[in-house]
C-alpha cells in the first residue's frame, strides 16, 4: 500500500465514534476504483446528499488506478462532512475482489457497504440497505436488480445482459442452499455486517466478492432491496471477457472446496478422458499398429488430457510447491497404476471374496478411483502454506 490518506474527524477516532453512532448503527463505504477520476467527485457528492447525518459514514477508496484518481478523491474529500480514505495499492493483489476485502478489513463501522465507483449503484440506497438491515436484523443485504423493484436499466446491449443472466443462473445452481434468499448474487452493491464477514477466509480473485462473502463467510440472515442498476456516469468499463473466464474458474474452486465435492469433479473430468483416448485408439489401430501397444499409448493420451484439464480446473491453487515434471510424472505415475492394481484386485474379490465378475469389476474400478483420487490430492498437489501464500499474492489484476 503506497498511499494512505485520510480526512480529519476519522470515524475510527473513539471521540468521534462514541459522540456520533447511534441507531442505524454507523457505516463504511468500500468503493473500488480503478481509473475512475471522472466519476468519483459526483460519487461523493451523491453520498453526502444521500447519507442522513443520523447515519455517520466514512468512505474508504480501494484504487489501483494508473491514473490521477487518488489526487481528484483527496481533493473532492475536502468538501465532505464525513471521513474520505484513500488506500491506493502499488501491486493490487487479487484485481477488484482484493480490493474489496482490503476495504473490509479497514473498515472500523457496524455496517459496511460495497458499491462501485462508477455510479451505477445509486448512493441513495446506501440508508435504505443499512436501515433494511438494521430492522430485519440481517447480516447482509443485498442491493437486487431481480426482485420487484429493480431493473437492470444500465446494463448496455443484449450480450452483457444474457452474459449476467447465465451467469446468475449458474451461480444459483451450483449452490442452491448457500444462495438462497440471494436472487442477484451477482450484485456488486450490498451491505454486511462487520461481524458477519470472515475477511481472513475470502480468497479474493477477480471480481463478485458478494458471491465469496455468501458462499464462505454465510451470514446468518440474508435480506434482499430493489435496485435500479443505472447507466456508467463516465468512463470505461473495466470488465472484459477475460475476467468472464477467471469468473467461471473461481466459481468452480468455490464449488470444489469441499473433498467430495472435487472427487466428483474428479470423476467428471476422468470420464471426459475416454475421448482423446478412443481417438487415439482409433487412429493409431488405422496405421496398422497392434492393439496392445495401441492401447497403451492411447491411454496416456487420456491421461495427458485428464493432467490438462485437473491442473487448471481442480488443482489450480495447489501447484506451486512442485514443479511441472515432478507433477506430470506423479500423476501418470498414478494414473498407470490404477490400470495395474485393477486386474490383480478383480481376481482378488472373486477368488477370495466369492464376487460376481461383474460386481468385481465394478468395485475395483471404485476402489482404484478413489485410491487414485486420494493419491493425486496427497502425491501431487498436497498444499504447502509456502505455496498457497506465493499463489495470492501473485494473483493477477483485474484490468491493465
Ligand atoms: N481497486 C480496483 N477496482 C477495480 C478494478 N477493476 C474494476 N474496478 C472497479 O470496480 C467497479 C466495477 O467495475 P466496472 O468496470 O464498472 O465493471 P462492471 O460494473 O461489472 O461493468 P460495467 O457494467 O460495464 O460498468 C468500478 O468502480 C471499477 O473502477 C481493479 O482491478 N481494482
Ligand atoms: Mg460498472
Amino acid at each position: 500500500m503506497s498511499q494512505e490518506s485520510t480526512v480529519p474527524g476519522e470515524l475510527g477516532d473513539p471521540a468521534v465514534r462514541g459522540a456520533e453512532i447511534a441507531e442505524p448503527g454507523a457505516v463504511t463505504i468500500v468503493v473500488p476504483t480503478f481509473n475512475e477520476s471522472a466519476n468519483v467527485r459526483e460519487l461523493l457528492h451523491r453520498i453526502t446528499e444521500s447519507v442522513p447525518t443520523r447515519l455517520p459514514c466514512e468512505v474508504v477508496f480501494v484504487d489501483d488506478s494508473t491514473d490521477d484518481t487518488p489526487e481528484v478523491i483527496s481533493e473532492a474529500a475536502q468538501d465532505c462532512p464525513f471521513p474520505v480514505t484513500v488506500l491506493h495499492r502499488e501491486e493490487p493483489v487479487g484485481g477488484l475482489g482484493g480490493a474489496v476485502v482490503e476495504g473490509i478489513k479497514a473498515a472500523t463501522s457496524d455496517w459496511i457497504v460495497v458499491m462501485d465507483g462508477d455510479l451505477q449503484h445509486p448512493p441513495s440506497l446506501v440508508p435504505e440497505l443499512v436501515g433494511t438491515g438494521e430492522r430485519a436484523n440481517a447480516g447482509l443485504v443485498v442491493a437486487s436488480r431481480y426482485i420487484k423493484g429493480g431493473s437492470r436499466e444500465g446494463l448496455a446491449g443484449g450480450y452483457r445482459i444474457a452474459v449476467s443472466r447465465g451467469a446468475t443462473w449458474l451461480t444459483k445452481t451450483l449452490f442452491p442452499r448457500k444462495l438462497r434468499g440471494i436472487s442477484d448474487p451477482m450484485s456488486g452493491f450490498f451491505a454486511i455486517r462487520r461481524s458477519a464477514v470472515t475477511a481472513e477466509a475470502l480468497k479474493p480473485l477477480g471480481y463478485k466478492i458478494l458471491l465469496e462473502l455468501a458462499v464462505r463467510s454465510r451470514p446468518r440472515q440474508v435480506t434482499e432491496v430493489p435496485f435500479v442498476f443505472q447507466d456508467r456516469f463516465a468512463g470505461e468499463s473495466k470488465s472484459t471477457a477475460q475476467e468472464g473466464f477467471r469468473f467461471l474458474r473461481h466459481l468452480l474452486g468455490l464449488r470444489t472446496a469441499s473433498p467430495v465435492a472435487r472427487m466428483v469433479v474428479f470423476g467428471l473430468i476422468g470420464a471426459t478422458g475416454f475421448i482423446p483416448n478412443l481417438v487415439g485408439l482409433w487412429a493409431l489401430t488405422k496405421t496398422g499398429m497392434h492393439y496392445v501397444p495401441a492401447e497403451i499409448l492411447a491411454n496416456q493420451l487420456g491421461v495427458a488430457w485428464n493432467f490438462y484439464l485437473i491442473e487448471h480446473l481442480l488443482f489450480r491453487d495447489r501447484r506451486r510447491h512442485r514443479n511441472w515434471w515432478d507433477r506430470a510424472g506423479r500423476f501418470a505415475l498414478l494414473a498407470n497404476a490404477d490400470l495395474v492394481l485393477r486386474i490383480p484386485l478383480i481376481a482378488l474379490f472373486i477368488h477370495k471374496f466369492g464376487m460376481g465378475a461383474l460386481s468385481a469389476t465394478a468395485l475395483a474400478l471404485i476402489t482404484t478411483f478413489v485410491l487414485r483420487f486420494v493419491g493425486t490430492e496427497a502425491l501431487v498437489y498436497l498444499p504447502s502454506r509456502k505455496g498457497s501464500r506465493k499463489e495470492s499474492r501473485t494473483a493477477p489484476r483485474r484490468a491493465e
